[in-house]
């Protein structure tokens, strides 16, 4: 059995500092470390007057500002070029409400996944030159692309780059660039994803136009909270705040594709939370440009006409479909192959001209999880170049592996834990072997601990609204804010009951002196093993797991994330 840890013992003089609130609060306040009492009111208070920062307080935010007012006076054409993932279409489907509001001429433009290159293209700023565009705003996007940039100041565009990526290397030549993250800016919130960017340079315009009612950006924020949540941003700081008021307004939004994909997709908007938008809303904004064209998704959240948005709708609910199929199929054809061998290298290494790069992120999830180790797959569509992704599980670090291993690649980039990378077809052949000997020499990380840290210790007749209003106080949760973990040690089972087409779903029945509780697991015959397909009714079992709501109910539930016995 593996050991139960609390997260944050708090000793007396913790409790002291955090003495206004219950010990709970207190606990959860330490185990995210937040030590003041300062600091706990601002987090348990987020205000989104005080927590988001002046916009013009971003470097360069006057000048792209003045430049975009000059482009609305002049009636110039600008293009707003924005990535095609879950961050890159909600920011341009913001700036394309701001400067729908501000009476610009504009249009959209978003590479396709597989035909276009990741970022700006020389070929799409000609392509944007030949159809009379004079300023270029760029979301999630840009701030390497040097080339491009150049090419559109010899055609006479002016760009205004808008971006959240690391710039390394040359800045690009563009009329205003707008990175919290770039040297000298001084912005004091470094975290803000794509969306988040775009959503400052709507707020600036927004403060300098004279348009009624004052605020009209509020209502963009639904967006940002969309692509915050999507992109993996640290929940602090001024994203606490951003998310929080975001989901707000995603919950009154009156987009008609919104409302259209809700209803299509089983969610109550009105009850709309991150868990939504991660599981829901971002797997089909993603699908469309993974499957078919990421205007698609652009179009769901910009249009006005109800009939419109329930057929894209439609349809990003069936590309959703066939993109879990195409998973599906591509993770057995990777599994088959891996179980067909005896043993398996250090880093896992597989590929097939016949599977769509796009997907292959999400394979790599699954297969690093069944394998625990780092593992690489590619494919290939529309091109001859050789694309693909690659996962880690936490013992290196894919930066520095890639790195190690850099003559094989054409291109390559991402983070500790996944990342992305093209190959020539002559290094195919040897890419595997370039793979495991880099692998030999980059340091190694710890592995996964075998403890398990939990926010606390609970009895199943805790559940209480008392305890999910306190928890609630703590949410959004997401990066750097997760939910909180407990564990419950003696559970005894009234009622063991399994739901769904497959009966794929377990229900745990349990009675207390509130009435009956339930804990849940969806998928637990997949996720959970032996454990879960065991327990049997009468037995007393210990859990650990999230607390929630039943969203039909509303009664307090125990979503349960492992059965340890
Ligand atoms: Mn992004």
């Amino acid at each position: 059995m593996s050991p139960v840890k609390v997260k944050a013992e708090i000793n007396k003089d913790v409790r002291e500092v955090f003495a206004e609130y219950d010990d709970l609060t207190a606990r959860l306040l330490a185990a995210r470390g937040i030590s003041s009492k300062g600091d706990a009111h601002l987090f348990l208070n987020p205000d989104y007057e005080r927590d988001t920062h002046d916009p013009f307080l971003m470097l360069g935010m006057d000048r792209a500002v003045d430049r975009i007012f000059s482009a609305i006076e002049g009636k110039e054409k600008i293009t707003v070029f924005s990535d095609y993932d879950c961050d890159g279409i909600p920011g341009g489907a913001l700036l394309h409400d701001a400067l729908k509001k501000l009476g610009a001429y504009f249009t959209n433009y978003i590479p396709h996944r597989n035909r276009d290159r990741y970022g700006m293209s020389v070929e799409a700023v000609e392509k944007l030159h030949a159809g009379g565009t004079k300023l270029i705003i760029t979301v999630d996007c840009g701030i390497t692309d040097v080339e491009p940039v150049v090419r559109a100041r010899e055609l006479g565009i002016e760009v205004i780059i808008s971006d959240h990526h690391l710039p390394h290397g040359e800045l690009p030549p563009a009329y205003a660039i707008l990175n919290p993250k770039r040297e000298h800016c001084t912005y004091p919130f470094k975290e803000l994803c794509g969306t988040g960017v775009a959503y400052k340079l709507a707020q600036a315009l927004a403060q300098k136009s004279a348009i009624d009612p004052k605020g009209w950006e509020k209502w963009l924020l639904d967006l940002v909270a969309i692509a915050t949540v999507a992109d993996l941003m640290e929940l602090s700081g001024e994203n606490r705040a951003l998310v929080r008021f975001g989901l707000l307004v995603l919950r009154k939004s009156r987009r008609p594709g919104l409302l259209a994909l809700c209803k299509k997709m089983g969610v109550m908007q009105r009850a709309i939370t991150e868990d939504d938008v991660s599981f829901m809303i971002a797997p089909r904004v993603n699908a469309a440009s993974r499957m078919d064209d990421p205007e698609l998704a652009f179009r769901l959240l910009t249009t006005e006409d109800p009939v419109e948005a329930e057929a894209l709708a439609s349809e990003l609910e069936a590309l959703n479909r066939s993109r879990r199929t195409a998973v599906a199929t591509i993770t057995k054809e990777v599994k088959r192959r891996l179980a067909a061998k005896s043993s398996h290298p250090s880093v896992i290494v597989l590929g097939d001209p016949a599977w769509r790069p796009a997907l292959l992120g999400l394979v790599a999830n699954s297969v690093v999880e069944e394998y625990g180790r780092p593992v690489f797959l590619w494919g290939r569509e529309h091109s001859t170049v050789i694309k693909g992704s690659c996962r880690s599980d936490g013992t290196v670090n894919l930066v520095s592996l890639m790195e190690e291993a850099r003559g094989t690649f054409l291109e390559f980039g991402g983070h500790a834990f996944s990342g992305g990378f093209s190959l020539t077809h002559e290094s195919v052949l040897t890419f595997e072997s370039q793979l495991l000997s880099a692998h030999e020499t980059v340091p190694k990380e710890e592995g996964e601990r075998e403890e398990r840290f939990v926010d606390g210790v609970l009895a199943i007749e805790d559940l209480s609204d008392i305890l999910l209003r306190t928890l609630e106080q703590f949410a959004p949760f997401g990066m750097g804010n997760e939910k909180p973990l407990f564990h419950f040690p003696e559970v005894r089972l009234r009622e063991v009951v399994w739901f769904g087409k497959g009966e794929e779903h377990l229900k745990l029945r349990c009675a207390t002196e509130r009435g009956t509780r339930e804990a849940i697991a969806f998928f637990a015959a997949r996720d959970l093993g032996e454990e879960a397909r065991s327990v049997r009714a009468g037995q007393e079992v210990s859990l650990l797991g999230n607390v929630e709501r039943d969203t039909r109910t509303r009664v307090p539930r125990i979503r349960i994330v492992d059965i340890l016995s």
